[in-house]
């Protein structure tokens, strides 16, 4: 399976569940994509088969308000069906609410409120040590949400015990709700404040790009010492060009016009993302690569 024309098959499916339910938060979902289908499909160990085992990897989506986009990519993995939560989400009494929780099947934690999720990986991966257990625990932060001083007490615990098997994975979109994250509030140097508590850091420069992201988790993953923050520096609302780095997508809803042009835009994309693998694979048989 190639991995770009998946991802924007995802934006494709994330737009029309965004269309129609009227709600979600568009802009993040377009930018993290990548990165949690490159978790999911190249680099953890959670499949529905293995969840309820204690080695399977945990996953926990700190900034939980781009849970359509983990629906959709858990909908693919098979957890659930994708067309149930396009059709229910945040819908009186579905599931499918508009931030994680632990009802729907593949979600480890209840999130949303945001500046929490790392502190609860700093305790999964804690726990796996002390019980000499293989699994491996990653966590997504929004940039905005780096403004959550909770954020820096758990980045110096992992720091303090060495959780070389803890990843945190910051979307820096240069965005969040009301404006630029450096208008809001400047934190500074993203990866500096990591090193500042003993991280290992890894900056990948075009985090929307799932070959960049995977090589990013290889070397994570075989770190020892230090926890590893990947700062994947992405494009808010990417794929679609007229949400591309606009705060007014945060949380847009999409008239049918708007609706209709995402989804030209995307099927071409896919489209021209299929030829392109198509042609590679025919160029390796006949040896020209
Ligand atoms: C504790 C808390 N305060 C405020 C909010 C409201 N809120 C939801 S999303 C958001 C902005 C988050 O920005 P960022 O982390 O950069 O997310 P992204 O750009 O990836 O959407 C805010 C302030 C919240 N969910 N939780
Ligand atoms: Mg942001």
């Amino acid at each position: 399976m190639n991995l770009t024309s998946k991802t924007y098959e995802l934006r494709r499916d994330i737009i029309d569940m965004v269309y129609r339910s009227g709600a979600g938060h568009v802009g993040g979902d377009l930018s993290v994509i990548d990165i949690l289908a490159t978790l999911y499909f190249r680099v953890m160990n959670v499949t529905p088969e293995n969840f309820a085992d204690g080695e399977r990897d945990r996953f926990l989506l700190s900034k939980g308000h781009c849970v359509d986009a983990l629906y959709m990519v858990l909908g693919e993995k098979g957890f659930f069906d994708k067309e149930e939560a396009k059709n229910t989400f945040s819908a009186y009494q579905s599931r499918y609410i508009g931030h994680p929780n632990t009802e729907v099947p593949g979600i480890e934690i209840n999130s949303g409120s945001l500046g929490h999720g790392l502190a609860l990986g700093v305790g999964m991966a804690l726990a796996a040590k002390m019980d000499h257990k293989r699994y491996r625990t990653y966590v997504v932060l929004g940039d905005g949400e780096m403004a959550e001083g909770s954020n820096y007490e758990a980045m110096m615990a992992a720091g303090h015990y060495r959780l070389d098997n803890l990843c945190a994975t910051v979307d820096v979109n240069r965005l969040q709700i009301s404006g630029t994250t450096k208008e809001v509030m400047d934190g500074g140097d993203m990866g500096a404040r990591f090193r500042t508590f003993g991280w290992n850091v890894i900056e990948v420069s075009d985090g929307n790009d799932c070959g960049q992201l995977e090589e990013a988790y290889r070397l994570a993953a075989s770190y020892r010492g230090k926890p590893t923050a990947v700062i994947a520096n992405t494009q808010k609302g990417r794929g679609v060009s007229f949400m591309e780095d606009r705060k007014e997508w945060h949380h847009g809803v999409l008239s049918k016009e708007q609706y209709e042009c995402a989804v030209k835009e995307l099927t071409e994309k896919i489209e021209s993302w299929k030829e392109a693998e198509c042609d590679e694979s025919n160029n390796q048989q006949t040896g020209n690569l």
